[in-house]
């Protein structure tokens, strides 16, 4: 484990009181731990936009299978891509549309483009993606 550092921060009273408040809502018990999650996520969020490290991570996708080829479309492009696919859950969400979550793992650059078509396709009504990077 790495050593602890130590540091300060300034900022406006008002919302290091907004920032204690929510600390509890969401779970954490110290100042430092929401610290430590909010600093990692600020990473991934760099590595995810513009870098080229190992991420691993999820994207969830909502589609109505009744349109179009919407479902042999998603899998056709998880197949193009199956050098990221780790594994997919799909879920019968009700008659009409359909949950899916692709786990992922590999160059951001590459989770990049694949995030980029499967949203770019007609019947995606959702896609959210979740990362990760590996440090
Ligand atoms: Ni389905």
């Amino acid at each position: 484990m790495d050593k602890l550092t130590r540091f300060s921060i300034s900022l406006p009273a008002s919302l290091l009181e907004d920032f204690d408040g929510s600390l509890e809502a969401r779970g954490y018990r110290t100042r430092s731990d929401a610290m430590r999650q909010l600093i990692r996520r600020f990473i991934t969020e760099s590595f995810w936009e513009e870098g080229d490290k190992s991420i691993f991570g999820t994207v969830t996708l909502t589609y109505d299978h009744h349109s179009h080829d919407s479902a042999k479309e998603i899998t056709a492009l998880q197949h193009e891509f199956g050098d990221l696919i780790v594994c997919t859950t799909h879920i019968h969400a009700d008659y009409q549309h359909c949950f899916e979550s692709v786990v992922f793992r590999g160059k951001a650059s590459r989770v990049r483009e694949f995030i980029k078509e499967i949203s770019g396709l007609k019947d995606v009504q959702s896609s959210d993606p979740a990362v990760s990077f590996i440090p």
